[in-house]
């Protein structure tokens, strides 16, 4: 069995992995009990969020406490700092799962590492000032994503000859750049940023030729979860988009992703089993 080094825990490549997403924005957790340090988000309702979705099956869970949306107010480092590393602290201390931080700022990848968490997902592949070192001396994996333009105006007017092969072409160069670093390869995971600077014919060219990505030669983890390109094909609200959702992660595993990022771990672990029962009836011909 090959297995990745995602931190404290050396996950299986052979089998899909589902990423749960846990946002500790205010707006996120607020049931008025006892709050995180520094922070506007409610202990309890975390951590209960958190159990709900290791025990639904995720073997990831990926922290952000900055919104990425486009056209999302940007906050401070101190801000993502006091909401983010007293999760990472209760959630890698209590709780059975890798624990991942959505995070380019130096300061916090520094202090999620050293608060215990075991993958740094930047949306910015490591481009911001500082960051591309914080990570070289984490010693945690890292997944590299890409991103036309910032979250504040990418949605403006992405463009592209060929949306597949530039995003090729972008994540070979900062794979090139971390090694340089001192980041190893076998430490990175590859993302194309689905919705990230991407019109919704960028995105489902992605997705239709996202097998191609598999020649970069690292892990895929990607992220579809009640995304705008879901809602409009389906025409569905963000609260509707389970379906479409899955669906479009079904593809993607299809094609050799290995990590999905997801809000509904349950459902999409549905999905995964499914594919795993499936996918074990391959090998055989018994007629
Ligand atoms: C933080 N974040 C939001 N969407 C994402 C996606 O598609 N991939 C990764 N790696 N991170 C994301």
């Amino acid at each position: 069995m090959s297995t990745f080094q995602l931190g404290r825990y050396a996950l299986s490549t052979s089998q899909p992995q589902v990423m749960g997403i846990l946002n500790v924005t205010p707006d996120s957790f607020s049931d008025g009990g006892q709050l995180l340090a520094g922070s506007a988000v409610s202990r309890g309702a975390l951590l209960r969020r958190a159990e709900a979705m290791v025990q639904a099956g995720a073997s990831i869970l990926d922290i952000g406490g900055e919104s990425t949306r486009p056209g999302a107010e940007p906050v401070s480092a101190q801000q993502e700092l006091d909401r983010v590393v007293p999760a990472v602290e209760m959630i890698a201390a209590e709780l059975d799962v890798a624990v991942s931080v959505d995070s380019s700022t130096p300061a916090v990848i520094r202090a999620a590492a050293a608060a215990g968490c075991d993958l740094i997902n930047d949306v910015r592949a490591l481009q911001r000032a500082g960051a591309l070192s914080a990570a070289a001396e984490s010693g945690l994996p890292v997944c590299l994503m890409h991103m036309q333009g910032q979250p504040g105006s990418m949605q403006q007017a992405p463009s592209y000859d060929d949306v597949v092969s530039e995003v090729a072409a972008f994540l070979r160069q900062r794979v090139s750049v971390c090694e340089a670093a001192g980041i190893e390869r076998q430490r990175l995971l590859l993302d194309p940023g689905f919705g990230f600077g991407k019109t919704l014919q960028h995105n489902l060219q992605l997705l239709n030729r996202l097998g191609q990505l598999r020649q970069l030669g690292l892990p895929l983890l990607i992220g579809v979860s009640r995304k705008s390109m879901v809602g409009a094909v389906t025409g569905r609200s963000l609260e509707q988009r389970l379906v479409g959702s899955v669906a479009a992660a079904q593809m993607a595993l299809q094609q050799g992703a290995w990590i999905l990022r997801v809000h509904d771990v349950d459902a999409t672990m549905d999905m995964v089993r499914l594919c795993r029962a499936v996918w074990s009836e391959g090998d055989d011909v018994d007629g």
